[in-house]
């Protein structure tokens, strides 16, 4: 094992990689950007991945292809040859693998951080348990309205080891960062971090509340006094006013958290005044935008709306700039995404609501009465949680997957709960219960692995669902049972 120096320099960087023998832990999408990424670099590249070879022809094709040394069907010590290992965000830390390379003192580094090493241009990092996707969509969205060359990627479904070669010195990588990529970080240090909001999700994983905030605030970790931290002052989770960081802190928020809190006229960021945002600019607070000119509903939204702004503005983008990017923001697929309207009921899909919280505020953001589509591969919330918002909003609930009888038990008793097999089942039983005027919300507040490949695929039933739906109807087949 080689001595892997901290960089300093691109030269430095290039060191780091060249002739190196580098190790990747998984064949998926983190994995294969970031091996073929090192071996465009000149590494001597292995890759291993648990899964057999039949699950993965086309990966061991490209990889074939490009003479990059691979293995599947399991981790063998060959990994432990290499002078660091990358690990894709899927891989715990507690992974045997993991563990065995640890106790063997190989260096190991997250995607996130190795792909960081070759970035020209700016990062601008989001992170959080909900609204990562919205918010660094909302400032891709801004960015380009400010014709700035922005790359969206990270958490959002394309690796940053992908976005490397497109991106140049006047670029900016907009990147979602979750909790997992944050694990194996180092000496990863975006222009401009966020920290969104911190509630119970992936506890499965990092074991509890605090370890998860851990890995969230190490976002800021490396960030330097050039560098800007934006925090949600209304999140107790993240507890802005705790965190010690290097980098300029900007809290953005409700005005009224801010003054009870004391925050220092020169942390604040976008704030929200009433039916108002503002932004301070030199001194003085202008108005970004009327809450009522953001297509997107609900409270959560605001946030995000906040937050992109103040990461904007940090970044200099000008106030007109990010009010033509937020007045022109339409929404993101499977974020409280309507999908159609049929007999006076309006059909939402919010798959991307993977815990309780994001549940939450989907029904928040809804006024009409709703008919609920709950359930999936749990993380060991409490259905309990939803008990009021369930009594404030809620007609009626189809739970599905593995969590349907834990979703009866704690909810049961305040609306009625019914149990369907299938998304599609789910959807011709709420045509036929539902009525004018009401919301039909897919919000699973869950995880999709018991059902599906990811929440993307369940989004997709959802839609092919509804939309089959619509069919029917303007062919006069009406409600069906
Ligand atoms: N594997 C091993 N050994 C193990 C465990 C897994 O070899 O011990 C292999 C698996 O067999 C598989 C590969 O590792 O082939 C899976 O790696 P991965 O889960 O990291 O999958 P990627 O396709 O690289 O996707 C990852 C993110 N996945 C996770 O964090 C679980 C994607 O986020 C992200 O979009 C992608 O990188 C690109 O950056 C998804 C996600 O669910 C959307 N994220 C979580 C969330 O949003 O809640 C954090």
């Amino acid at each position: 094992m080689m001595d892997i120096p901290k960089a300093m320099t691109a030269a430095d960087n290039r060191d780091r990689v060249q002739g190196r023998n580098v190790g990747v832990i998984g064949m998926a999408r983190s994995g294969m950007a970031c091996a073929i990424l090192a071996h465009e670099l000149g590494a001597d590249v292995f890759v291993s991945d648990t899964r057999k070879q039949s699950d993965l022809s086309a990966e061991a094709e490209t990889l074939k292809a490009a003479n990059v040394k691979f293995e599947t069907g399991g981790h063998t010590n060959v990994l432990l040859d290499s002078d660091y290992v990358i690990i894709s965000p899927g891989i715990s830390s507690k992974s045997a693998i993991v563990q065995k390379l640890q106790e063997a003192g190989t260096p190991i580094f997250s995607e996130l951080e190795f792909a960081s090493w070759f970035v020209e241009g700016k990062i601008i990092a989001v992170t959080g348990a909900n609204g990562k996707t919205t918010t660094v969509t909302m400032i891709h969205e801004i960015l380009r309205a400010g014709s700035y060359t922005s790359l969206l990627c990270g958490n959002i479904g394309t690796p940053l080891s992908s976005t490397v070669k497109d991106l140049n010195r006047d670029s900016v990588a907009v990147v979602e960062v979750s909790s997992y990529q944050l694990e194996f970080v180092d000496q990863f240090a975006p222009s401009v971090a966020a920290i969104l909001n911190i509630t119970p999700d992936h506890l499965s994983r990092h074991g509890t509340i605090e370890n998860y905030r851990l890995a969230k605030l190490r976002i800021s970790a490396s960030q330097g006094k050039s560098q800007s931290l934006i925090l949600n002052i209304d999140d107790s989770g993240v507890d802005a006013l705790s965190i010690q960081s290097l980098a300029r802190k900007v809290m953005f928020g409700s005005e009224e958290t801010m003054n009870k809190a004391s925050v220092e006229s020169d942390l604040r960021g976008v704030f929200q005044r009433g039916d108002a945002l503002y932004a301070p600019v030199n001194g003085a607070n202008v108005k970004l935008i009327d809450t009522k000119q953001l297509q997107v509903p609900g409270q959560h939204n605001l946030e995000n709306a906040m937050a992109a702004a103040s990461c904007c503005l940090a970044f200099g983008v000008t106030l007109d700039t990010i009010r033509k990017g937020l007045i022109a923001f339409t929404g993101v697929e499977h974020r409280i995404e309507h999908v159609a309207s049929v007999d006076g009921v309006k059909w939402i899909n919010d798959s991307k609501a993977t815990n309780l919280a994001a549940t939450i505020c989907a029904l928040e953001a809804l006024e009409a009465p709703v008919r609920l589509i709950l359930g999936g591969q749990g993380k060991g919330e409490n259905f309990n949680d939803l008990q009021d918002i369930v009594a404030r909003k809620v007609k009626s609930i189809v739970a599905i997957g593995e969590t349907k009888e834990e979703i009866f038990t704690a909810l049961g008793k305040t609306v009625p709960v019914e149990f369907s097999a299938s998304l599609e089942e789910a959807t011709v039983r709420l045509s036929n219960a539902s009525q004018a005027g009401e919301v039909v919300l897919l919000s699973p507040g869950c995880a999709s692995f018991d059902m599906f490949t990811d929440f993307e695929e369940r989004g997709a039933a959802f839609k092919n669902a509804v939309n089959s739906l619509v069919t029917n109807q303007s062919n006069g087949k009406g409600k069906s049972v």
